[in-house]
């Protein structure tokens, strides 16, 4: 698979439902349960880039090759000292970017889960807007098992999403959470049987087609603002200047500048 520049994909699959408003972004490492490397990495945030560049995509699906699994983090079998290498001599944790690329993404991203979303994975699944997971979808964090850990969104939109008992539970325990056991905690959205797990998820990607975009846009920034502290408000800030350069108000001023005149704000209303 190739992105609009041309280059392909070797770790991941990256389509678009032509017409439909929908991009799907699939890691593809099935024989080690989608466990990423940088290069994965890399290439996801390509995709999730052109995905959101593309004016006639609304909603992007994000999940895994096979029924196995979502994705199982990080490729232990990389790491070093300095954090994962491929092909680099040096580590990276490159997915922590990953992460905050799909939060300030300005259209809703669904993650698709069946089999494991563990580990890095399943803080992953936690940053999207929404998941939808398969009967057999499994969930858990392991970084105390093996030596890792998630501080920064892999515990803080945990606490949000499951409250901190549960969090601490999940973290200090490593245990797994069935997909029933994981929707009871706010974890995910909804539960379906694997065998219509990929038409659910369309379902729900057109009933958010179906609304507007601007307003989408504007509530995925407020719902994530207080958490991401400055930048969560830079980002709803940005969507109110985005709205304001729509107006007569706003391009009053543009025009006055351009012009070489004094501005003219007399007959813009101050609302109460
Ligand atoms: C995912 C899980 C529970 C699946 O178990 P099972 O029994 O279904 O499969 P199996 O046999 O364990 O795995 C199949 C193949 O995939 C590889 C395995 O080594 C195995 O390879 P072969 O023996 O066939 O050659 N594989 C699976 N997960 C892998 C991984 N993450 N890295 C490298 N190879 C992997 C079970 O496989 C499991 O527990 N996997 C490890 C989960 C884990 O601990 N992930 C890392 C957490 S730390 C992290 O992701 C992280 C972070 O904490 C902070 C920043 C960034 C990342």
């Amino acid at each position: 698979a190739r992105d609009d520049s041309g280059k392909e994909y070797t770790d991941i699959i990256y389509e678009k439902a032509v017409g439909e408003g929908i991009a799907k972004i699939t890691i593809n490492r099935p024989e080690r349960r989608n466990a990423f490397r940088p290069q994965t990495i890399k290439e996801l945030m390509r995709a999730f880039n052109d995905a959101r560049d593309d004016n006639s995509i609304g909603v992007i699906i994000f999940t895994g090759k096979g029924t196995k699994a979502f994705c199982s983090g990080g490729d232990q079998s990389l790491r070093g000292k300095e954090g994962y290498v491929d092909y680099d001599s040096f580590g990276r944790l490159n997915v922590l970017d990953l992460q905050v690329q799909i939060r300030r993404l300005p259209k809703p991203v669904i993650a698709m889960v069946a089999g494991y979303a563990v580990g890095g994975g399943h803080v992953l699944h936690m940053v999207c807007d929404l998941t939808i997971a398969a009967a057999n979808a499994i969930f858990g964090q392991t970084g105390p098992k093996v030596g890792s850990f998630d501080a920064g969104y892999g515990a803080s939109i945990m606490c949000r999403l499951i409250g901190p008992k549960k969090a601490r539970e999940m973290w200090y325990m490593t245990r797994f959470y069935t997909a029933s056991e994981a929707e009871k905690m706010g974890l995910i959205n909804t539960v379906v049987e694997l065998e219509k797990l990929e038409e659910e998820t369309v379902k729900w990607c057109r009933e958010i087609l179906r609304n507007s975009p601007m307003a989408i846009r504007v509530l995925k920034s407020a719902v994530n603002a207080v958490d991401d502290g400055h930048a969560g408000l830079q980002g709803l800030g940005g969507d109110a200047t985005l709205l304001f350069y729509g107006t007569e108000e706003g391009n009053e001023g543009k025009n006055a500048y351009l012009q070489r005149r004094k501005p003219d704000f007399s007959k813009y209303p101050r609302l109460p």
